[in-house]
């Protein structure tokens, strides 16, 4: 299909171009599109209030507000002019503060307003003047801009505006993308193209695409992006990056999303000209002062700094004997005097330690907690090894009530098959968030960590790695936008369910008919399960292709480090397969609280999707199916890959529901994902077929191919490699 070049719909377009006849569907709108509501009653009960707009005073967020309000509206109810001024004959939306706008604070809201907060909002229904309204009400401007896209969503969604009354705040203060993006725009693991910031033409040129870009963020409550890669390139530190920092800080300010960058640790010496980073020494601690004011002077609201340290070959204070609570110490202080915050990052593990990898990070930071300064976070990552598509909660969640810990999610594919497979992450987010870590008694869910609640932290944050990039449709694949949607939403509200988020995100994006909504709930919310079956069942985990991570690859070893290898992980021999982790094994059980330890550490307790996470366990141990291990290994490899199979035939059977460009997109992403699903499958079982020595069960397909030919298949142009600094 030819690609109709049309407006986008973009902040500074014109208003008047969204028409969805002209425009390609090509995903590009993400989840904001404002086409016109085929119900004509609806558009008119929309239209008699909302096509009034009061906003009394303005202020870049407040404009933001109105712009996105005007654009949508007109969208939605097909062309029908928005007027910013008075209430109309019929009805007005009203949207303010109590101090920028006479008619809220006339309206008395400051019992309604006091929970809420800095961003939170609230929207209601009313009388105003004798005529029907709805108000946008909020303590700052940016609860207005949130309580604007709340009410977006009403409408997108197609929910009465009669007797709105929502309040909403949200429960995590830095919701967080973090861009794992390079200065020649390459992305570490990155499937959607190329890096969103042409770093070259900053601060100069300023691509309209970022403007939609914190639209989108705002339009989930995303208040921070973190523009670089942690593992990092000093020269973001530079002046002249400094400058296009700048430029792009000041397209997010007005949508309330403040920048971050990552800080090299060796910068002192690689920019500064220093001979140490010691972290100790009065003049790297006197060079970070200096550059963080400097940085400050372009960005004055800069958030801070994210640092991956000493972990995969990352410079860090390690390397001056000095601690991680050193190392982060430096940087919080001096960022301390403006309010900046430090994300110090908890994935490190060394190969030359003689530990099992799940183990290392909680040995390292255990004993810091308590040492950083109030400005420090510990970003950790929902699970011990590495965003593998299951893993059981980081035993870090819990351990360090002295120090406020955010969790880092990875939306990006890395290990659930890039940009091509269909993979909904909102249940692998809320798998880790609502676990019990009972260090402070049942109910000590690592949600309670996260927002603070538990050990009583004001600081408090959710890191998502940003799946998206120069693609036209920003996450290459038309789903993935859903797991940057879903990040946003439960990072703002942890408790929000999967099937919520889904069907809001379906509604707003594919279509609001109730067999659309359906079934593509149905496919998303089976989704991950699917995938971990046909890749890493019963608690399987780093089987992936060597370095890349595409693909099957459980025969790689002999690598120059033990911990990258997947024999490492799987264990398997002649006698059964799995990490022994209990007393026998590594003791990495030990970590977690007592009242968690029982249920996994008896073979017969382990819940099976974590069985070979926990235990090495004989080919013919007998599981809860009645099947042998070795059975059940080959049955569940199967079902996933049968399933992706059900997966297609229901996006099938949408035909005609869905635009064609979209439908013909997933639908061949799909067939990909079926092809690699079966691939997965067939080297996986002639794999542990070799350990096994048993026969594949009667009645599942054979492999069509030998093991040598999966084992020799090389991909060395895999997308997303990670540099070689
Ligand atoms: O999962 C591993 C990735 C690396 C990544 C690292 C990290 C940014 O393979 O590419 O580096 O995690 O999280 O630091």
């Amino acid at each position: 299909m030819t690609r109709i070049s049309v407006c986008r719909i973009i902040l500074v377009a014109s208003l008047a171009c969204i028409d969805s006849r002209l425009m390609a569907e090509d995903g590009y709108r993400l989840w904001l599109r404002y086409d016109r509501i085929e119900s004509v009653a609806l558009r008119t009960e929309y239209a008699s209030v909302l096509k009034y707009l009061v906003l009394e005073k303005k202020s870049p967020v407040l404009n933001a507000a109105e712009n996105e309000l005007k654009i949508a509206l007109q969208g939605l109810l097909g062309g029908e002019p928005v007027s910013v001024g008075d209430i109309g004959e019929s009805g007005a939306l009203i949207l303010g503060t109590p101090s920028t706008s006479p008619i809220i604070s006339s309206l008395k809201l400051s019992a309604e307003l006091k929970q809420l907060g800095d961003e939170g909002y609230y929207v209601f229904s009313t009388t105003i003047k004798g005529k029907r309204s709805v108000v946008i009400a909020a303590n700052k401007d940016v609860g207005v801009l949130y309580g604007a896209f709340h009410l977006i969503r009403h409408l997108l969604t197609r929910q009465n505006i009669q007797t709105l009354a929502i309040k909403s705040a949200p429960r995590i203060r830095h919701r967080i993308l973090n861009h794992w993006d390079n200065l020649d725009r390459t992305v570490e693991r990155g499937y959607a193209g190329f890096s969103l910031w042409d770093w070259h033409k900053l601060p100069d040129y300023i691509d309209p695409r970022y403007y939609d870009y914190a639209r989108a963020n705002a339009s989930i409550g995303i208040n921070g992006s973190v523009l670089t890669n942690v593992n990092s390139n000093a020269q973001i530190l530079t002046e002249p990056y400094l400058l296009k920092v700048a430029a792009l800080a000041d397209v997010f300010r007005p949508y309330g999303i403040r920048v971050y960058l990552t800080a090299r640790f060796s910068a002192p010496v690689e920019i500064g000209g220093l001979s140490t980073a010691d972290p100790l020494d009065p003049t790297v601690k006197e060079w970070w002062r200096k550059k963080i004011d400097e940085i400050y002077t372009h960005v004055p609201d800069f958030g801070g700094f994210v640092v991956k340290a000493n972990s995969e070959g990352q410079p860090g204070p390690q390397n001056y004997e000095r601690t991680h609570a050193d190392g982060a110490n430096v940087l919080a202080e001096a960022l301390s005097a403006h309010n900046g915050i430090v994300m110090w990052r908890a994935f490190v593990y060394d190969n030359k330690v003689p530990e099992d990898r799940a183990k290392q990070a909680y040995n390292e930071f255990k004993p810091l907690d308590g040492k950083f300064n109030t400005n420090v976070m510990i970003q950790v990552k929902n699970g011990p090894i590495d965003f593998q598509p299951r893993e059981p909660f980081h035993p870090l969640f819990g351990a360090l009530p002295g120090t406020p810990i955010n969790v880092e999610f990875q939306l990006t594919q890395e290990y659930l098959g890039f940009a091509t497979h269909l993979v909904y992450l909102a249940p692998l987010f809320k798998e880790c968030l609502d676990a019990d870590t009972y260090v402070k008694g049942k109910g000590s869910f690592v949600y309670k960590v996260i927002d603070g609640s538990l050990e009583n932290h004001a600081l408090t944050g959710m890191a998502g790695v940003a799946n998206i990039g120069n693609e036209r449709n920003w996450c290459g694949h038309p789903f993935a936008q859903s797991n940057w949607f879903s990040f946003g939403r439960i990072a703002w509200d942890p408790s929000s369910s999967s099937q919520a988020i889904a069907e809001e995100w379906i509604r707003m994006t594919f279509s609001n008919q109730p067999e659309v909504v359906k079934t593509l709930a149905e496919i998303m919310l089976a989704s991950r399960e699917i995938t971990v079956k046909y890749m890493t069942p019963l608690g399987l985990h780093h089987i992936m292709g060597w370095d890349h991570h595409y693909g099957p690859g459980p025969w790689i070893k002999d690598k120059p480090r033990a911990d990258w290898t997947s024999v490492y992980y799987h264990k398997a021999d002649s006698i059964g397969i799995g990490f022994d982790r209990t007393k026998k094994g590594s003791a990495a059980l030990d970590q977690y609280a007592p009242e968690v330890r029982p249920t996994f550490e008896a073979l017969e307790n382990c819940p099976e999707e974590y069985l070979l996470w926990f235990h090495h366990v004989p080919w013919d141990y007998k599981m809860k199916s009645g099947r042998t291990l070795w059975e059940e290994l080959c049955h569940q490899y199967h079902a996933g890959a049968d399933s992706v199979k059900w997966m297609q035939r229901s996006w099938n059977a949408l035909e005609g529901k869905i635009d064609a460009e979209r439908f013909a997109h997933v639908k061949s992403l799909l067939d990909i994902q079926s092809r690699e699903a079966v691939w997965w499958r067939n080297s996986c079982i002639l794999y542990f077929k070799t350990f096994s020595n048993m026969p594949i069960p009667v009645g599942l397909e054979k492999p069509d191919k030998p093991l040598s030919y999966y084992e020799k298949l090389q991909f060395p142009f895999a997308p997303g490699i990670r540099p070689k600094w």
